[in-house]
């Protein structure tokens, strides 16, 4: 008998093969999905440098659940449901601000930033205000990178803060400011999107802009070979500068740091592999220190370059539907048009997320025939997405059994 529970999808997944077709189209495994990793796990939110101030928000959408995020008059990050204790319309309902209190656009109730209700008018005696706390979301942050959590009692944030600090640090990512968002939506389900992004096995067919600077090498990301005497060189070198560079990687495979060499001698991911910041993010005084490339899973991948950094925040929108917003990160003295030109600077991953974007979707497309069966991973160049889906597996496999 065919089974199609989450737990009967997965166990049919043969080792280093892609997964059946209804781990990507069920709504059970959507469902899943959702309560297993997207409300259970650490979602990465975005920069504190986007709350530069106190009444500085931003808000979010992670599955059901709106989140604002503020800072509050004491200049904490803190998280809240953003559903009105009135009769629940979204507090904030702009993607990011400033504001003294936070307004229900409803009736008017209006929250402090500590999340207590300060105004309600015309509710009567008897109406207790104290009653009507806003509910926090848990706030874990770690080199700039805010996460939240909806579980009740959230994982342990501690283990990837101490293994992701020490390698991000050193790029003084509180001295940054986001120079260009991009948000993209993609008609294809968030695995699809991560599995993607775990290999370049398509780079050469797909991705020539990136290809001018992005070495295509298994042995540089810690998933190959890894002896090569000029990685060996470049990796002790960057950690003579007190750049960690290494890879390091969690015990059940959910985040991973490690730093690559550039191609060419190139400093970024630009057309012609020169800065596109007259600045840098370290102080390492090393010449070339490549990229550093750090991912959490379910939602984050992350460059970090000599002159700016990139990071990439993915949303489920639906079980065919992901939002993917990209943000360039640059020095936060640097001003555009005269430190840096907002072209060069992004017109590599413009074109790298296009393609991405339709690779995803146009699998997508192919993994909804009721013809398709899934095929074998390259022993070589797939490790990285085998490596995810591993992730999934024994994740969904814990939390379903
Ligand atoms: O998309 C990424 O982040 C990585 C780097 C280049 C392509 N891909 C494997
Ligand atoms: Fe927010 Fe009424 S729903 S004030
Ligand atoms: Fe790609």
């Amino acid at each position: 008998m065919t089974t199609t529970s989450t737990l009967g999808l997965i166990q049919q997944r043969k080792p280093r093969w892609a997964m059946p077709r209804d781990v990507y189209l069920s709504d059970e495994v959507y469902q899943d999905d959702l309560k297993h990793i997207w409300y259970a796990t650490w979602v990465f939110a975005g920069h504190t440098f986007e709350l530069p101030k106190p009444g500085s928000f931003i808000t979010m959408q992670l599955g059901d659940y709106p989140i604002v995020i503020v800072r509050t008059k004491a200049g904490v990050i803190k998280a809240y449901h953003n559903s009105c204790k009135h009769r629940g319309h979204r507090i904030c309902t702009e993607e990011k601000g400033s504001s003294a209190m936070l307004v229900c656009p409803y009736h008017r109730w209006t929250y402090d930033y500590d999340g207590q209700l300060v105004f309600a008018s015309s509710m009567g005696a008897g109406f207790d205000p104290s009653e009507f706390k806003l509910d926090e979301v848990a706030v874990g942050i770690a080199a700039s990178y805010i996460y939240v959590c909806v579980a009740d009692t959230p994982p342990d944030f501690g283990t990837f803060a101490a293994m992701m600090t020490p390698f991000v640090a050193p790029h003084n990512p509180d001295d940054l400011k986001v120079a260009h968002t991009s948000t993209s939506i993609e008609e294809g389900n968030w695995k699809l999107v991560f599995e993607n992004n775990r290999e370049c096995f398509h780079c050469d067919a797909n991705h020539p802009e990136l290809l001018r600077t992005y070495e295509e090498n298994n042995a540089v990301s810690g998933l190959g070979g890894d002896d090569d005497p000029s990685l060996m060189a470049f990796l002790d070198a960057c950690e003579a500068g007190g750049l960690p560079s290494r890879l390091a990687i969690d015990e059940r495979g959910q985040f991973r740091m490690t730093r690559i060499p550039l191609l060419n001698q190139a400093s970024s991911y630009t057309m012609d592999g020169k800065p596109a910041v007259n600045r840098r993010l370290d102080t390492s005084g090393v010449d070339e220190i490549g990229a550093l490339l750090y991912f959490h899973y379910p939602n984050t991948w992350n460059h970090f370059m000599a002159d700016h950094a990139l990071s990439f925040q993915m949303l489920p929108l639906g079980k065919g539907k992901t939002q993917l917003v990209t943000r360039w990160l640059v020095p936060k003295d640097a001003v555009e048009g005269v430190d840096y030109d907002l072209k060069h600077l992004t017109e590599v991953w413009y074109a790298t997320n296009a393609q991405d974007k339709r690779l995803v979707e146009e699998c997508q497309i192919g993994v909804s025939s009721p013809h398709y069966t899934p095929g074998p991973y390259s022993d070589t160049e797939e490790n990285g997405v085998c490596q995810f889906v591993d992730w999934y597996c024994a994740h969904m496999t814990r939390a379903l059994s």
